[in-house]
């Protein structure tokens, strides 16, 4: 509990052994429930993340976003946060993340990365494209967003009702952000934090789904 708030961590994770122990190990006392979505690892990802007493849910349907809408199904908060399971986020940053949210007249919060602060932490490849998706995604919605890719993100459970989660891929990052800009009822605000470098091997493939989450952004703006 936090000020009288219950608060679930909801975690996906692809093959993320190596991280999910760092970031359960720092995983605030205040913290009510911890959901990790183990998307089929073929690792110990599931057994390490029940071993630290994370409430562990298999989803075998491979896919980020797959995993978020199980995921999220189990929380039980009143408040979500998400991260993703390398270790990249700032779990530290959580309190920090949570007063923002209860000051905040927006519902829905998403870390950004950027301004970058240790260049080192994302290659030159992936800032440009995190760029170029945020321009166009800014441009086709009027709203600056500075990082349209962030996977750390704290919202009111109760968001969710007004929000329609459909992607089972990457792109379920920038939907959901969408979401809360288009909607009246929820608010969307950014908040910068700190990155890292990931623990573990490399998911993402940059170009395919760099590609994909452009044409989502197109998608979702004129085929809605
Ligand atoms: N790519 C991918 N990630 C998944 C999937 N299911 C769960 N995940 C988890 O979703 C989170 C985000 O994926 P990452 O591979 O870290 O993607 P990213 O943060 O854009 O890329 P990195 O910069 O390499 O960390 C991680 O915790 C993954 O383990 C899936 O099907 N594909
Ligand atoms: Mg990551």
């Amino acid at each position: 509990m936090y000020k009288g708030w219950k608060i679930t961590v909801v975690i996906p994770c692809l093959n993320e052994e190596q991280g999910i122990q760092k970031v359960l190990a720092k995983i605030p006392e205040f913290v009510d429930e911890t959901v990790v979505v183990d998307n089929n690892s073929t690792d110990r990802t599931g057994e390490v993340a029940s071993r630290m007493g994370a409430k562990v849910i298999r989803e075998r349907i491979l896919g980020y976003g797959r995993a978020y809408k199980t995921g999220l199904l189990h929380a039980q908060g009143d408040i979500i946060v998400t991260l993703d399971g390398d270790h990249s986020y700032p779990v530290d940053a959580i309190s920090y993340l949570v007063e923002n949210l209860l000051r905040s007249k927006a519902r829905f919060l998403s870390a950004s990365r950027f301004p970058i602060r240790y260049r080192g932490v994302m290659s030159f490849k992936h800032r440009i494209g995190n760029h170029v998706l945020s321009a166009v995604m800014s441009l086709l919605f009027m709203r600056r967003v500075r990082d349209s890719q962030s996977g750390m993100w704290i919202f009111f459970k109760d968001a969710l009702q007004h929000m329609k989660l459909e992607s089972n891929a990457m792109p379920f990052s920038e939907e959901i952000k969408i979401e809360a800009i288009l909607n009246k009822n929820i608010g969307f605000e950014e908040i910068p934090i700190i990155y890292s470098n990931r623990a573990g091997e490399m998911k993402l493939q940059p170009w395919k789904d760099g590609f994909k989450n452009l044409s989502y952004l197109f998608k979702k703006r004129f085929l809605r």
